[in-house]
């Protein structure tokens, strides 16, 4: 629907936009000219993406890594410290990144994270070398499991008893 191009060197620009530049001028600039397609500049952050992949697979070094207090779930290169954690309803969990890898978690298993109902953590979460998260309340019981998105193996099950 809409193609990706660089920024128009200045010199295309008519000089009443670099001169003065009026709000109605700019959304009128910013309309589809056909009703089918229109440009938008690349953002910067997109040269930032192939930096942030490469620290996903790379490890990083540096800080000394924290261990995990107990009761704290761990993260190894490619998976949680554990396989199954239990947790009583109405407590938290907390987990440590004590590896030196990138680890994207949240709500799903084999790497696809997807929130569901009952987990109480939204949406993906970086955590880079000693990051700390700890979720919600796990208020209702059942089985529940926790991923990476990085690391399709690193999966946990969260077991909510009373
Ligand atoms: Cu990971």
């Amino acid at each position: 629907m809409f193609a990706i191009v660089p920024p128009r060197p200045v010199r295309n620009r008519s000089p009443d936009v670099l001169t003065a530049i009026q709000p109605s001028k700019q959304c009128e600039r910013r309309k589809p000219k056909h009703g089918k397609e229109f440009t938008v500049a690349v953002p910067r952050i997109l040269f930032a993406v192939p930096t942030l992949l490469l620290g996903m697979v790379l490890p990083t070094a540096g800080a000394a890594i924290t261990t995990p207090p107990a009761g704290v779930l761990g993260m190894t290169h490619e998976y949680y410290s554990t396989d199954v954690v239990t947790v009583h309803r109405g407590d938290t969990l907390t987990m440590q990144n004590n590896s030196r890898f990138v680890h994207t978690v949240g709500a799903g298993k084999g790497g696809h994270l997807a929130d569901a109902a009952g987990v109480p953590v939204t949406g993906p979460h970086l955590m880079e070398t000693n990051d700390v998260l700890t979720t919600g309340q796990w208020n209702s019981t059942g089985e529940y499991s926790l991923t990476c998105s990085v690391h399709p193996e690193m999966t946990v099950k969260v077991i909510v008893t009373d």
